[in-house]
């Protein structure tokens, strides 16, 4: 097995990442499910284990060492983890939170972390719609009309998707729909100052705090972007 540098936070699931890394899917997927039998705590193994090994990736990617295909069989690995987790991230939400809105901005294909987002807010008690990756902003202001969501969450993981977040929060103020609902975004490069810039109403690191975020924006009506994405 190759060897991975084992930081602090993925020390105690150094095959896993390690099986993520290198897009080893069955392996990834033994080894959750023996993290489960052990008794761990599903969120500890996303936030300890199947994150880190992504940030690798992303590492790997960044020094030339990985190209597009290998982020594609970590990500193919990392989704085979889900898929097991998901179900248990889930289970005790009873859908009565608030209902939200959900999806990738337009240009941007990136889905892990807000299948992540999606699956810990169900857990939290939301009713979710997700509308996927590469989302028109036209169509987050037709769903969003026709749904009248709570909240409307948005994700981007490219600095140049970003300022697609904003178009959308414009949209919405043009169609005369941005009073009626709650902004949170998220995604690798952001920040608690560029969401506040933008008008978003929060801004959630993780999806832990997504969740935590997306209670608060339902419990406190009326709320822009300085408290929650401040
Ligand atoms: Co891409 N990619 N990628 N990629 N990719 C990044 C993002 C990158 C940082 C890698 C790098 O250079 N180190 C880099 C972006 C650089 C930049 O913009 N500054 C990059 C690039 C360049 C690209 C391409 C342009 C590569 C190319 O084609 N030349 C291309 C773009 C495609 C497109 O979108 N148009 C591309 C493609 C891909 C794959 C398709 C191969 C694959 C995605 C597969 C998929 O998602 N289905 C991929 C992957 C896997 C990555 C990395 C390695 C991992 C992303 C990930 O899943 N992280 C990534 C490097 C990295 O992030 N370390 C990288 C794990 C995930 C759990 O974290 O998504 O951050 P994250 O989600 C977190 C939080 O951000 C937050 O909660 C989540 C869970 O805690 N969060 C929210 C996310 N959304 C939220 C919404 C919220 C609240 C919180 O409220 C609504």
């Amino acid at each position: 097995m190759p060897v991975v540098e084992v930081d602090e936070k993925a020390a105690s699931y150094p095959g896993l990442r390690a099986s993520i890394v290198f897009g080893r899917a069955s392996e990834a997927e033994a080894e959750v499910r023996a993290a489960l039998e052990a008794g761990d705590v599903p969120v500890q193994i996303v936030q300890d284990g199947l994150i880190p090994a992504m940030d690798v990736v992303g590492e790997k990617y960044s020094t030339g060492e990985f190209f597009v295909p290998e982020m594609l069989t970590a990500a193919r690995a990392m989704k085979h983890c889900m898929a097991v987790l998901e179900p248990l991230l889930a289970a005790g939400g009873r859908s009565t939170a608030g209902r939200i809105v959900l999806g990738t901005v337009k240009g941007d294909i990136h889905d892990i972390g807000k299948n992540i987002v999606s699956t810990m807010l169900q857990g939290g008690g939301f009713e979710v719609h997700d509308l996927g990756v590469d989302v028109p902003t036209e169509r987050f202001v037709e769903v969003v009309g026709e749904e009248r969501p709570d909240i409307l969450g948005l994700s981007a993981l490219l600095t140049t998707t970003m300022p697609v977040m904003k178009k959308v929060i414009a949209a919405l103020e043009q169609a005369g729909l941005r009073d009626g609902v709650k902004v949170m975004v998220g995604g690798a490069p952001l920040t608690s100052g560029y969401a506040e810039a933008i008008g978003a109403d929060a801004y959630a690191a993780h999806a832990g705090l997504a969740t935590a975020q997306a209670k608060e924006l339902v419990g406190h009506a009326g709320r822009r972007a300085g408290g929650s994405a401040g």
